[in-house]
């Protein structure tokens, strides 16, 4: 693991993201009194950053959600996070029209369907961006508060869609000494970011050039955000050979950063003797003599390819039918979004399907696919990635897709197989996976096919390269990366200040 103790010595790191790292609620004790309850939300962002607060300290900036979250901060919204104290917490309050507005609005609704290039689920309303614009800068405002209390040199990073137009909101009020950004979700080139409003996909752009440096998972996304660049700021010169953007008399500095997991802490939790033990009844049950067993993670989202992977797993069993009985499915999905409408549809197409397959193929002995349709905690799902044979990953788009390296890490026997869609950050990294195209359904089925079927010694050799790999670019190499580049920009500008 890279010593991470070098890097932001002198400095206070201010995270800002809409997903808080710990979220309290209130729930009905045993004895039926009220109690608070404090839960981590599921999420990549979530899961990627809280080892990275832990390791650095300082403050993090978020959407106060949870029901208790207002009794548990103080005044300002703030508090030590629970458990290790490592860190500050500053919670900012949105209502519900703001929710309505700037979440599940401008950002789940417009941008996140741009992004990953669904524009049949775009949607955009003037209240959306209106909301967009004023949260954005409620949330700056509460960044500068903090760069104003850092007792140490502040350096801001700013996670994701949500915030495309924070970095700029928050120079203009106070100019800490760095701003960076990471953008977790592909960025969409320029013929589909103009689907948004003219003045709209421009004043976005001229948000995310407020950073000194935007990170992203692969160099298409970057080349992406150059293209949209020199397409609507016509004034932004533009250098392809260093990725670098010169504006309003800064230099902005776009990076190729693919984010992963902490590999260390998948691998304990795989190996826990509950787990030990869990792998051994799902692989009794599911995975004896030639059977194998299948398994897919996801929050429930359209990006994800769940009707996708449905209809090939329908086909696989239909074509081939000795696959019956011998290929078990088991999907966790956790329901996320269920206020906007495209996602409730989306769950009860994926619950039909499931019920449709299982009531076509299913034996007296044999369910295809066993659905647990709720969020589980990373401890089991870290047993079910030990214990399955394959793992089906079927996005139609996605910026990285942390459950493929999940599930690489907790594969301590060596034995499984990853199905990745080639629309993954993940597929341009990671070597040794079957690739598939989730739109192509007869291909779908041959890697599925491919999976069940391939030789134990291949499946060695692939799983043990995946995981060298893995093992060499954790996210505490991810997150060296960026803040050790972060400290060479600081240097260099300091040199040429001290140089002018
Ligand atoms: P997500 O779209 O949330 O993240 P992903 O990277 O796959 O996608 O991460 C999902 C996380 O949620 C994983 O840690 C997984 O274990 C967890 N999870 C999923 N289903 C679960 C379930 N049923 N129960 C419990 N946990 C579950 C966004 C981008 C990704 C990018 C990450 C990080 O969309 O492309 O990889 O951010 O940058």
């Amino acid at each position: 693991m890279p010593d991470l103790s070098r890097y932001l010595v002198d400095r206070t790191l201010i995270m800002l993201s809409n997903r808080e790292p710990y979220e309290h609620r209130f729930v009905e004790g045993t004895g039926g009194e009220r109690a608070v309850e404090v839960r981590q939300p599921p999420g990549g962002l979530v899961s990627a950053l809280d080892p990275t607060m832990q390791a650095t300290h300082g403050v993090w900036v978020a959407w106060g959600s949870g029901s208790a979250d207002k009794s548990t901060a103080d005044a300002q919204g703030r508090l030590r996070v629970p458990q290790t104290n490592a860190y500050t917490l500053r919670r900012v309050f949105l209502d519900t029209t703001e929710v309505d507005g700037f979440y599940l609005g401008f950002a789940n609704s417009s941008l996140w369907p741009l992004c990953h290039l669904l524009v049949q689920h775009f949607s955009y309303r003037d209240e959306f961006w209106e909301r967009y614009q004023s949260v954005n800068a409620k949330f700056a405002r509460a960044v500068a508060d903090e760069i104003q209390l850092a007792d140490k040199t502040p350096i801001v990073w700013i996670q994701d869609y949500h915030f495309g137009l924070a970095a700029a909101m928050i120079r203009e009020i106070v100019e800490p000494q760095l701003l960076h950004q990471f953008w977790h979700i592909p960025f969409p080139p320029a013929d589909i970011l103009r689907l948004l409003p003219v003045d709209v996909d421009e004043a976005l752009l001229r948000g995310l050039l407020g950073n000194d440096l935007i990170e992203f998972h692969t160099e298409r996304y970057a080349l992406n955000f150059l293209g949209c660049v020199a397409e609507f700021i016509p004034e932004a010169e533009i250098d392809a050979e260093t990725f670098t953007i010169r504006f309003e008399g800064r230099d902005i500095e776009i990076g190729v950063y693919p984010i992963s997991i902490d590999v260390d802490r998948y691998e304990r939790m795989a190996s826990t003797p509950v787990n030990t033990a869990l792998a051994e009844r799902l692989r009794s049950r599911y995975a004896k003599n030639d059977c194998r067993l299948g398994v897919g993670v996801d929050r429930v989202d359209y990006t994800k390819g769940i009707p996708e992977r449905l209809r090939a797993l329908r086909l696989l069993w239909e074509q081939h039918p000795e696959m019956r009985e011998r290929f078990t499915f088991l999907l966790v999905a956790t329901p996320s979004r269920s206020e906007i409408s495209a996602y409730r549809s989306l769950e009860e197409e994926m619950v039909r399907g499931v019920l449709e397959i299982n009531a076509r193929f299913r034996t007296r002995t044999w369910t295809p696919i066993v659905l647990v349709h709720e969020n589980v905690s990373a401890e089991l799902l870290a047993g079910v990635y030990r214990a399955a044979d394959l793992c089906l990953v079927s996005s139609l788009q996605d910026g990285m897709n942390l459950v493929a390296k999940e599930f690489l890490a907790c594969q301590i026997e060596e034995r499984g197989v990853l199905v990745l869609s080639r629309f993954t950050g993940a597929a341009e990294e990671i070597d040794g996976a079957v690739l598939i195209n989730p739109f192509n359904i007869d291909g779908f089925v041959e890697g599925i096919r491919r999976a069940v079927n391939m030789g134990d010694g291949e499946r060695r050799v692939r799983m043990h390269r995946m995981r060298t790999q893995l093992r060499s670019r954790t996210i505490f190499d991810w997150l060296a990366a960026i803040l050790s580049r972060t400290e060479a920009i600081i240097a260099e500008r300091s040199q040429e200040t001290g140089a002018a």
